[in-house]
């Protein structure tokens, strides 16, 4: 891995784009288009930890997360890649706690910074997953928040895997937000056993623990915050199902890297393809992206 040093000079825009110790002495990168608007990422699981848009945090982080460069953050955007769930692998995959390296750094002339970290086959990955892959993500910050990842197979065999954007949104309170965008939707609800129902409700409100994947989801879900005021939209693309996942009072209690009242304070969705794997053929190159937009 490279040290904050090479990378400051291989890739930084001083005080636009800067490497740094951050929490638990991670290697972090900071975008800065302004005061106001900037976005922090660890190299560890390539992972967002912070959004400031027109100077309002727009992610949650627990602050009770480790920051051990070995257990998954809780909170920002974890990667799921390239399992999602429990399988045979550790949960959501390897992305989210290997370390990603750095292939570019940009400022567009509109103004958007970018960054693109990749993480390729390895020995450590291959002891969880045989297959040779190069994956990518690319973040691109203006007024949103683009995040595309590429996936492409090096291997002479099919590759196939899951994968999601694990967005966790800070909200005011819980009990005062709606998804919208949702409604007829079939789902799988991971809270009964992956139980198939059809979203019955005209928007999505919480007073429980939920935790479904919908299976047939639109390219669009929006989150609006009524106590805060405001909506959050979330538009993918390639993304087939979306997860929306709030753990609520006891399953909270039972995560020991959130503190009791962190489930009032988030909601995840989760644009990705989760219930049919993406198949890959050798040579190819696959995408999928979702862009973030406050108002
Ligand atoms: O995406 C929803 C989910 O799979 C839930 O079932 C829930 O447990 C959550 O992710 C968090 O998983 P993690 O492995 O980060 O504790």
């Amino acid at each position: 891995m490279r040290t904050i040093e090479q990378l400051s000079r291989e890739h930084a825009i001083p005080g636009t784009i800067d490497f740094l110790h951050g929490a638990g002495d991670l290697v972090s990168v900071t975008l800065k288009r302004d005061r106001e608007n900037s976005l922090d990422l660890v190299l560890f699981g390539a992972q967002i930890l912070s959004w400031r848009h027109r100077g309002e945090e727009r992610l949650f982080l627990s602050k009770k997360s480790a920051f051990d460069g070995k257990k998954a953050i809780r909170g920002g955007v974890p990667i799921v890649f390239p399992q999602f769930g429990l399988g045979d692998m550790p949960a959501h995959g390897f992305a989210r706690i290997m370390n990603w390296d750095v292939h570019r750094t940009a400022r567009n002339s509109d103004g958007t910074l970018v960054i693109v970290l990749s993480l390729s086959a390895n020995d450590e990955t291959k002891k969880m997953w045989g297959a040779d892959f190069a994956a990518e993500l690319e973040y691109r910050l203006s007024d949103t928040l683009t995040t595309i990842m590429r996936v492409k197979n090096n291997g002479s065999g099919a590759l196939e895997f899951q994968n999601a954007f694990h967005t966790y949104f800070s909200v005011a309170d819980i009990a005062h937000v709606i998804v919208e965008g949702l409604s007829g939707k079939k789902f799988l609800d991971s809270t009964k056993n992956r139980e198939p129902g059809t979203e019955a409700r005209a928007t999505i409100t919480f007073d429980a623990e939920t935790d479904r994947i919908y299976t047939d989801a639109p390219a669009l879900v929006r989150i609006v915050d009524t106590k805060r005021g405001g909506s959050i939209s979330i538009q993918s693309t390639q993304c087939r199902d979306a997860v929306v996942w709030n753990p609520w009072v006891t399953r909270c209690a039972q995560i020991t890297d959130l503190e009791a009242n962190d489930y009032q304070r988030y909601v995840c969705i989760e644009p990705g393809n989760v219930c049919e794997k993406i198949n890959v053929a050798p040579g190819a190159t696959w995408e999928c992206g979702q862009t973030i937009t406050c108002s």
